[in-house]
C-alpha cells in the first residue's frame, strides 16, 4: 500500500486490519462453498457432499497411529472430532485464500479452484459413487467464488477510499463517508454472505441427517406376512413377447408422479395416521400398530391422469396393506357425510368419495408393501392409500397422515381449484407396447403386435386391433388376478406390404367399447386409440 510518508506507523496497523477482514471474506467464501454443495448433495438425495467425501478420504489416507490417536483422544466422538479438525482446517486455508485474493486477485480465487477439484476427486473416487455426484462440488466453488470475488472487491474499495480521505487535500466530508459506505458494504456482504450460509449449511445437515436416520428406520423394517392373501399370479398372466411391459412392474420400473420437491423422509416410529372430521369415533394409528393388524394382500393397477394416450404413467403392483373401509368402519363416518380428504406430509390432499373407500367390494388399502418390500421412499414410505378404479390424484395419497371424513360440497384435493375434476376414475384403455412406432420389418414377417390394457375394478373381457381401415379382430388376451389390474394382449400379424397404422381398443367388462373420440388429459383424462405406424418392405 503505497501512502503518504507522515501515516507510516497507523498503516501497519491498518496492513494488519485489512488482512483480517482480508481473510474474512476468504472464510466467508469457505462457508458460502459448504453451504452451496451441502444444498446441491441433499436436492441429489443425499450424495456427492464434498464434506463427507473429504472427510472419508481422510479417514482411508490417514495412518494407523493418527486414528489411533484420535480415537483415544476423543473415544467415541471421533468423527465429531474429524469434522471439527477439517473445520479449523478450512478456516486457515480459505482465510489465506481471502488474503491472498486481496493481494493478487484472482489466486485466492485459484485456490479454491484446486479445492474444489481435490473435493471432487474425494467425491468421485468414492465406491459407488454416481455420474451427478461431482455437481456438489462443482457447485459449491462457484459460489465460492462469487462471494470471495465479490467481497475481496468491496474490501479494495473500501481500502482505496480510506487512502484518498488520508491524503491532506482530500478531507472533505465526501470522502471520508465514502470510505464509510465502502466499508458498510464490505461489512455486508460479509453478515449476509455469512449469515445465510450458516442457516443454509446447517438446516441442509439437519435435513440430510433426518433423511438418513429415516433410510435406516426402513431397512429395520419387516412385514408381516398377509393375513388375506393375492390370488397367485396365473401362469397365463403373462405373454412370451419381448417389448410387452410385464404383468408385474418391478417397483424401479414403477413410474412416480408427486408435487415433492424433494422427497419426504419419515421416521416410521414417529408416522402416525389421524382419522378425523365427521366422524363419531377420531382415529389414531402408528405404524407399529397398523402392522399389527391382520393385513391383505392386493394386485392393484394404479395410473396418473396425465396419462397421454400410449404413455406410460401406470404400472400395476402387489401392495400390502390394510383395508381402509375396516379403518373408517371403527371411525364410524356421519351419514351426511360423502368424501375423504386424504392429506400427505407434504400437504398434497386428494378427495376421495367416501362410498368408493367403504365399499365392501372394493379393496381400497393403506398401504406399507409393495411387491414384497417397504414401500419405497418416493411411492409413499412409510404409508400411503392405494384404490382400485380411481386415478392416483383423487386417492393414491403418499406420505399419508391424515384423513379427514368430509363432503365434496366443503373440501377439495389438490388438484381440483388447479383444473381438475373432483371425481377420477380411471376410464377404458388400451396401449401397443409392441412394435414401436416407425418400425421397420420384412414382407412376410410374422409380428407379434402386443401391450396392455385395462379399466382397473371393472375389467375387461376383449381387445381388438385393427390394420389400417380394415376389420378389428380379437387379439389373444392373457390371464389376470382380478378386474383391478391391467390384462396383456398379443395380435400375431403378417406384415404386407407397405406403411400401416396399427390401432387397438379394448372392450370392458360391462360390454363397452373403448372410445375413440380424443380428449387430452384434463380434466379427468385421456380418451382416443392408440396407434403406431409399422413399414414393412
Ligand atoms: N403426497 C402425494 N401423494 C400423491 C401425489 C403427490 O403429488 N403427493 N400424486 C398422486 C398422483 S397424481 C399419482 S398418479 C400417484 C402416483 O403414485 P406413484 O408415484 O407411486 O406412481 O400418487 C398420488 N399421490
Ligand atoms: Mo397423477
Amino acid at each position: 500500500m503505497p501512502g503518504h510518508p507522515s501515516s507510516r506507523g497507523s498503516e501497519r496497523g491498518d496492513g494488519h486490519r485489512w488482512t483480517w477482514f482480508a481473510a474474512l471474506s476468504g472464510v466467508v467464501a469457505g462457508a458460502a462453498f459448504l453451504a452451496g454443495a451441502e444444498v446441491v448433495a441433499l436436492l441429489l438425495g443425499g450424495a456427492g457432499s464434498p464434506l463427507v467425501a473429504v472427510g472419508s478420504a481422510a479417514i482411508d489416507l490417514a495412518p494407523r497411529w493418527v486414528k489411533d490417536l484420535m480415537v483415544s483422544l476423543f473415544s467415541t466422538g471421533d468423527k465429531a472430532a474429524l469434522f471439527v479438525l477439517m473445520g479449523v482446517l478450512l478456516a486457515v486455508i480459505t482465510a489465506g485464500a481471502g488474503v491472498l485474493e486481496a493481494r493478487r486477485p484472482p489466486f485466492g480465487a485459484v485456490v479454491f479452484g484446486i479445492g474444489g477439484v481435490l473435493a471432487l476427486v474425494a467425491v468421485t473416487t468414492r465406491s459407488g459413487s454416481g455420474s451427478l455426484d461431482g455437481a456438489p462440488s462443482v457447485i459449491g466453488v462457484a459460489v465460492a467464488v462469487v462471494v470471495l470475488r465479490r467481497m475481496s472487491s468491496r474490501l479494495r474499495g473500501w481500502m482505496a477510499a480510506e487512502q484518498r480521505g488520508r491524503v491532506p487535500s482530500a478531507t472533505e466530508p465526501g470522502r471520508s463517508s465514502s470510505a464509510a459506505v465502502e466499508r458498510r458494504a464490505f461489512l455486508a456482504w460479509a453478515v449476509a454472505a455469512g449469515a445465510a450460509s450458516l442457516v443454509v449449511g446447517v438446516s441442509a445437515r439437519v435435513v440430510d441427517s433426518a433423511r438418513t436416520a429415516a433410510a435406516a428406520a426402513r431397512r429395520a423394517v419387516h412385514l408381516p406376512k398377509a393375513a388375506v392373501q393375492e390370488t397367485p399370479v396365473p401362469s397365463g398372466a403373462s405373454l412370451d413377447v419381448t417389448g410387452i411391459s410385464p404383468y408385474v412392474t418391478p417397483n424401479a420400473d414403477f413410474y412416480r408422479i408427486d408435487t415433492a420437491l424433494s422427497v419426504p423422509s419419515i421416521d416410521p416410529t414417529t408416522w402416525k395416521l389421524r382419522i378425523h372430521g365427521m366422524v363419531d369415533n377420531e382415529i389414531e394409528i402408528g405404524y407399529d400398530e397398523l402392522l399389527a393388524m391382520p393385513l391383505e394382500e392386493h394386485m392393484a393397477t394404479m395410473s396418473c391422469v396425465s396419462n397421454e394416450v400410449g404413455g406410460d404413467l401406470i404400472g400395476n403392483a402387489l401392495w400390502l396393506g390394510y383395508p381402509i373401509r375396516k379403518l373408517l368402519a371403527k371411525a364410524a363416518p356421519h351419514a351426511d357425510a360423502d368424501m375423504v380428504l386424504s392429506r400427505s406430509v407434504d400437504g398434497f390432499t386428494a378427495g376421495t368419495p367416501l362410498d368408493v373407500l367403504q365399499d365392501d367390494g372394493t379393496d381400497a388399502i393403506l398401504a406399507v408393501g409393495m411387491n414384497g418390500e417397504p414401500l419405497p421412499d418416493v411411492h409413499g414410505f412409510p404409508v400411503r392409500m392405494v384404490v382400485p378404479g380411481l386415478f392416483g390424484y383423487v386417492s393414491a395419497t403418499k406420505w399419508v397422515t391424515e384423513m379427514t371424513v368430509t363432503r365434496f360440497a366443503d373440501a377439495e384435493g389438490y388438484w381440483t381449484p388447479r383444473g381438475w375434476s373432483a371425481r377420477g376414475p380411471v376410464k377404458l384403455e388400451s396401449r401397443i407396447d409392441t412394435p414401436a412406432s416407425g418400425t421397420t420389418v420384412d414382407v412376410g414377417d410374422r409380428v407379434a403386435i402386443a401391450g396392455v390394457a385395462w379399466q382397473p375394478h371393472t375389467g375387461v373381457k376383449a381387445v381388438q386391433v385393427r390394420i389400417d381401415e380394415g376389420d378389428w379382430t380379437d387379439a389373444e388376451l392373457a390371464d389376470s388376478v382380478s378386474a383391478d389390474t391391467w390384462r396383456q394382449w398379443v395380435h400375431r400379424w403378417t406384415a404386407t406390404k407397405g406403411t400401416h397404422t396399427v390401432s387397438v381398443r379394448a372392450v370392458s367388462a360391462d360390454g363397452t367399447v373403448q372410445t375413440s373420440v380424443e380428449r387430452p388429459p384434463a380434466p379427468n383424462g385421456a380418451t382416443g386409440w392408440h396407434s403406431v405406424t409399422v413399414t414393412a418392405r
